[in-house]
């Protein structure tokens, strides 16, 4: 298997760490087995615990104003695939890509060959019309799968097939759906019209799905659209699932709600009745702002895993939630942000592993808010960093991965062999 940071390098960086790691481990260990907890099998599901990259996201992202794009941005999806190759050799925790079509598209096999050096795989796939492209022949500018008009209707359903004839070919087994859909002013658009005619496009799609595949389809309130969204929240997105079929599930990004929405309920309510395809992470401050995962509101994270924990461990019938991130990186080196924003994502599952389930379970029963809501804090309370950092190690990967990433120079290289080029396609996203 090929590497893109001289594994010396990684070495040498985790050998100046290994003596601190192991005593942090021994001491997180000897406190975890006091509160009854074996170290070794969160390590095992730390270890097992994986995050899909967009391949979006490697680029440097921009807002409504202006993309100030950093050195050595990837110039097409085979740069971009080296630099998710970077992401999973110091993280460990990142084996798949998310294409993003037509940003992604090339020759399938050039696809799967670019992936396969570096042991990747892909994930779901992701379509797009929400843009124009410039050999498009009708226009989403009035909307894609929910327009008035059929023959435009009838374009995007036809890309939504290409993007699974494409990801049959490489390997994928799901197909993400979000659209820009909506209207910008009252009285605009007729809300149960257009909502008939997605649901009739969205089924000419799902008849097009492969047995083995998913279908996830993504809620947004707001943005491109900002009076109304045909697809604006859970509980739309659920009936869209429920009209689908068994192969249709909802995906919660989780930058798509009003701020202060209680998450993590819709989460156990997805869940609760089978709905739950998976995620998009990112924080959120005011709105979709796409920021690094657990940068803003860590607890928040955590509470969502609390609840995936929960149907792990309960063995929730087909339970099996897509990981992915999907974010838009402004100021920082994308491949700094999507490294840590993976290791967010874990240390919030790894830490509601920890959760004392039964005296949760005594505390709710017995009406005790108090240590209900403690024994929650007692578990994100919890630094799991030795856990995530042995997990990385053990298998290879980095125990500071910015720290290995920033001493390889991989982005000083990237800028020589990648020169600048006008627009890297799909920054904005
Ligand atoms: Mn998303």
């Amino acid at each position: 298997m090929e590497m893109m940071i001289d594994a010396d390098a990684v070495e040498a960086s985790n050998a100046a760490r290994e003596r601190a790691l192991r005593a942090d481990y021994a001491a997180l260990g000897e406190q975890l087995d006091r509160r009854g907890i074996a170290i070794a099998e969160i390590l095992d599901k730390a270890e097992a615990f994986a995050v899909a990259i967009p391949s979006w996201g490697v680029g440097t992202g921009g807002t409504r104003f202006a993309r100030f794009p950093g050195e050595g941005e990837p110039r097409d999806v085979f740069d971009k695939i080296e630099d998710c190759a970077v992401i999973q050799q110091l993280t460990r925790a990142t084996p798949t890509v998310s294409l993003h079509i037509p940003w992604d598209k090339a020759d399938p096999r050039r696809l799967k060959q670019a992936a396969s050096r570096f042991g990747l795989g892909f994930d779901a796939m992701n379509s797009n019309t929400f843009s124009d492209t410039a050999d498009q022949k009708l226009s989403y500018k009035f909307g894609s799968l929910s327009h008035a008009d059929a023959a435009v209707r009838r374009q995007a359903v036809d890309h939504n097939i290409e993007c699974i004839e494409i990801g049959r070919e490489i390997g994928s087994k799901a197909l993400t759906v979000w659209i820009g859909d909506g209207s910008n002013f009252p009285g605009q658009v007729n809300f149960a019209q257009a909502f008939t005619r997605y649901l009739d496009s969205m089924k000419a799609i799902y008849a097009q799905l492969p047995p083995d595949w998913r279908l996830f389809t993504e809620h947004k309130m707001y943005e491109p659209a900002f009076y109304s969204t045909v697809v604006q929240d859970w509980g739309t997105n659920y009936i869209i699932a429920r009209e689908l079929g068994p192969k249709a599930f909802c995906l919660v990004d989780l930058g798509h709600h009003a701020p202060n929405v209680n998450i993590e309920m819709i989460v156990s309510r997805l869940i609760q009745f089978g709905k739950l395809g998976g995620f998009h992470f990112n924080d959120s401050k005011y709105g979709d702002d796409d920021l690094d995962a657990g940068s803003i509101d860590p607890y928040r994270l955590f509470l969502v895993f609390n609840e995936l924990v929960e149907a792990e461990l309960s063995g929730v019938d087909g339970f099996n939630p897509a990981h992915m991130l999907d974010q838009s990186h402004n100021v920082t080196d994308p491949i700094e942000s999507l490294m840590l924003s993976a290791v967010e994502v874990q240390r919030a599952y790894a830490a509601a592993l920890l959760v004392d389930r039964k005296a949760l379970a005594a505390f709710q029963d017995g009406n005790d808010a108090l240590m209900a809501t403690q024994t929650l804090k007692a578990a994100y309370r919890t630094d799991v960093e030795p856990i995530l950092a042995m997990a990385r190690f053990n298998r290879g990967g980095a125990i500071d991965p910015v720290a290995a990433y920033r001493a390889s120079g991989y982005r000083r290289k990237a800028a020589v062999e990648r020169p600048a080029v006008a627009s890297g396609g799909g920054g904005i996203v």
